[in-house]
């Protein structure tokens, strides 16, 4: 397994749109099990591959409290079948975007289809920090991000913050 550079904005790749997986097979294995040593390492609690500059549909997530044990989650491929109509808000933050939190107005229910680690079909229903997870990182592998959400503003103001750091390191 090897840590991946985890790409920020203004970074251009990150507004691509990603494209299908025909094979769960063990190369794709191998991006997912690097996708999670990263996302591990950062810290977060999500990843889409266009992240780490690879523009197929999958993300990685762990939704565990630290005092649990780790719960892996791979998603390959996945679609929104439903979304609720009730929505809620919800503090989100991106390692696209670090060190910037806003908050985004989402479905409060999703119900998902998805390929697992194993590339067998899984059928879900999504609620609480997983649909808001799940529909940040869904975004991502259309080439959305969370400050897309925002006012023009507020997602220059988060962009020219991340610029700075970047400059500043
Ligand atoms: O960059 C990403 O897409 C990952 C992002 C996922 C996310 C967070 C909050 C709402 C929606 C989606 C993150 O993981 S940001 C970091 C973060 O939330 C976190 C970091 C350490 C501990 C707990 C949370
Ligand atoms: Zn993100």
């Amino acid at each position: 397994m090897a840590l991946r550079e985890i790409l920020t904005v203004p970074n251009p790749v990150l507004k691509q749109a990603s494209k299908p997986v025909e094979t769960v097979d063990d190369e794709l294995r191998a991006l997912m099990d690097d996708m999670l040593e990263t996302m591990y390492a950062a810290p977060g609690i999500g990843l889409a591959a266009i992240q780490v500059g690879v523009p197929k549909r999958v993300i990685v997530m762990d939704l565990a409290r630290p005092e649990e044990d780790k719960q892996p989650r791979y998603f390959v491929n996945p679609e929104i079948l439903w979304r609720s109509d009730d929505t809620a808000p919800y503090e989100e933050g991106c390692l696209s975007v670090p060190e910037y939190y806003d908050e985004v107005e989402r479905p409060a229910r999703v119900k998902l289809r998805y390929l697992n680690y194993q590339g067998e079909q899984v059928e879900e229903d999504a609620e609480g920090l997983f649909a808001v997870c799940i529909q940040h990182e869904m975004d991502h592998l259309d080439g959305v991000l969370f400050i897309d959400h925002l006012s023009r503003l507020k997602r220059e103001q988060a962009i020219k913050k991340v610029k700075k750091q970047a400059k500043a390191a």
